[in-house]
């Protein structure tokens, strides 16, 4: 599958350049490309300064609204975002559409950070936008959640994600919903967590868009999972995980692979990887919720087999009884088994539930607090009228 890449505002943006690594290593170790053209889009100069892989001319690194942020963002304004993406929609959809490898492209996925001003309000508008243009192409959506510290420190936190996670719901395809908590890794300076929290986010697709990619039969799987299969998966509230275990030396213990015991223990390598996905899914939830779900499985051509996919089908049925399931194989990697799930159509999840109930509260507070400060002015103006003036 061969994805366009949008990052909006700093946190998108670097996501993309994230998924620009991605499509460097898909050609390095694979000689495919899964990525027809990646682009950052920003209110802020320095931010599309600091990326590293995304070309740095102006096709691929976007600024707009230069004319009402002089280049230096929102100030997390998220209704601001919004309007400059509209006003400046025509600019970024032109110039996607110019990339060079744009026919090959099966959908969009644009990404950005929910908390802040730019990338928050921009992405709905411009998937409503795309949207209208590609009436044939899906348009999806990553967004990514505040650290729980940002939600007690930043007034707006709760609003601009509530009302970015709304809108984009009224108008993308599918939502990955990303929760920056999960993968907070203590003792390391936020700098480096914040990239590795990005590899680790765009990791997932790396074998999902490599798969269906493949030319060379030795990697092509019994049943192949490609951009049909995934298109046909995502809709609405998604996540995704990804696991891995260590598959070379265990086998060394026996001398042919049809001993029982060498079968089994593929199996289990394959079961402990599912168990890694599930648990590093990308939001916490409950996978009964989910209506739709996919899994991959990614390892040498030798250690798939018939009762390792079934294994990992029956564990994902009983996990999630109420999803339509598709499934691949991948014959591609050496030494490890790889699992990639994603669980979609998710009918509930409480974290996002919560954000939607805080926001309301926040709204009426910020209400009742208005109504105050206009009657304490009355109250002013009606004290200040018998007091003399100097002018
Ligand atoms: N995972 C991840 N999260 C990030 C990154 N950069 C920022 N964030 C998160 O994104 C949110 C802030 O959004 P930004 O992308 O910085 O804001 P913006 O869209 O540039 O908007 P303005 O700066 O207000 O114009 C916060 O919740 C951050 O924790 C990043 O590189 N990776
Ligand atoms: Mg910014």
């Amino acid at each position: 599958m061969k994805l366009v890449i949008v990052g909006f505002g700093q946190c998108g943006g670097r996501i993309a350049d994230e998924f620009a690594r991605l499509n460097g290593r898909a050609r390095g170790l694979r000689g495919l490309d899964i990525i027809t053209g990646v682009h950052a889009v920003n209110t802020d100069r320095a931010d599309l300064s600091g990326l590293t892989t995304i070309k740095s001319d102006y096709e691929h690194r976007i600024l707009i609204g230069n004319k009402k942020t002089s280049g230096h963002g929102v100030g997390k304004i998220n209704e601001l975002g919004a309007e400059i993406a509209r006003e400046d929609a025509d600019k970024v959809v032109e110039t996607i559409r110019n990339s060079k490898h744009f026919q090959e492209t099966d959908a969009f996925l644009l990404c950005a950070g929910a908390a802040g001003g730019t990338g928050s309000g921009a992405i709905s508008v411009m998937t409503q936008q795309i949207k209208e243009r590609y009436v044939d192409k899906p348009v999806y959506n990553l967004i990514v959640l505040p650290f729980d510290h940002e939600e007690s420190t930043e007034e707006r936190t709760v609003y601009n994600v509530a009302t970015c996670l709304k809108s984009s719901y009224l108008v993308a395809d599918a939502i990955f919903l990303v929760d920056n908590q999960r993968y907070v890794m203590k003792d390391e300076h936020l700098r480096n967590n914040l990239d590795k929290i990005n590899h680790n986010i765009v990791q997932p697709f790396f074998n999902l868009l490599c798969a269906g990619e493949e030319i060379k039969s030795r990697y092509i799987g019994a049943k192949i999972l490609d951009a049909g299969d995934i298109i046909q998966t995502l809709v609405g509230w998604t996540t995704l995980g990804f696991g891995r275990s260590q598959t070379s030396g265990f086998k060394s213990l026996f001398t042919s692979t049809r001993h029982f015991r060498v079968k089994a223990s593929e199996t289990q390598k394959g079961t402990q990887a599912l168990d890694e996905a599930i648990s590093g899914l990308s939001i916490k939830c409950n996978p009964l919720d989910s209506k739709r779900a996919l899994y991959l499985v990614s390892a040498p051509a030798k250690e798939i087999n018939v009762d390792l996919i079934k294994e990992l089908g029956t564990y994902i049925k009983n996990m999630a009884p109420e999803a339509i399931i598709r499934s691949g194989d991948y014959p591609r990697e050496k030494g490890t088994m790889e699992v990639t799930v994603v669980l979609s159509e998710m009918s509930d999840m409480e974290k996002i539930r919560n954000y939607f109930s805080k926001a309301i509260n926040l709204i009426s507070e910020q209400k009742k607090r208005q109504e105050g400060l206009v009657s304490t002015q009355r109250g002013i103006d009606i004290t200040i009228k018998d007091i003399p003036s100097l002018l």
